[in-house]
């Protein structure tokens, strides 16, 4: 039998139109985050994630921390209402990890590791992270960012024992 070549092609393009419109109104390249402090505290910066080549930037500029280390998290819910920032809940976790190290084999999604206070109390953060994505069912788009009180040792479970949540911000697309 006789295939129509004609027909066929435009089934074909038919088919492909909406494919190249989603492409376009798709998924965000880039979210912003604006971290305020909690109940007495005097924490506040920026955190930026931009996709590139092989994962995702995460660059975070943050002031008002004492000098040294302090847990950074992605929590998982965006909500930074409670005056403590209980109300983000814990570690975002959609695989059902353990918690860990931003290089960890095994990690939750959420896990950057710290923030390192200079004496100054002025943090700056930049890695690509390969675990993370700004898209699909497990995007950290609409989750928050918590920056603790107290080293993330990386090994205590599930929480890598920071201590207090000292600010808060939730991740929107940019
Ligand atoms: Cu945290
Ligand atoms: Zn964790």
């Amino acid at each position: 039998m006789l295939i129509d070549l004609s027909k066929c092609c435009l089934i074909a393009m038919a088919c492909a139109v909406p494919f190249f419109l989603s492409a376009n109104v798709e998924a965000p390249t880039s979210a912003i985050v604006e971290l305020n402090p909690t109940k007495g505290n005097h924490v506040a910066g920026t955190v930026v994630f931009t996709q590139v080549a092989g994962g995702v930037e995460i660059e975070a500029n943050v002031t008002g921390l004492t000098p040294g280390k302090h847990g950074f998290h992605v929590h998982e819910h965006g909500d930074c209402s409670a005056h403590d920032a209980s109300s983000a809940g814990g570690h975002f976790n959609p695989t059902k990890k353990k918690h860990g190290g931003p290089d960890s084999p095994e990690r939750h999604v959420g896990d950057f590791g710290n923030l390192v206070a200079d004496k100054n109390g002025v943090a700056h953060y930049k890695r690509v992270d390969t675990v993370i994505s700004l898209t699909g069912p497990d995007s950290i788009i609409g989750k928050s960012i918590v920056v603790h009180a107290d080293e993330d040792d990386l090994t205590t479970q599930p929480t890598g024992n920071s201590g207090a949540r000292i600010a808060c911000g939730v991740i929107e697309e940019q």
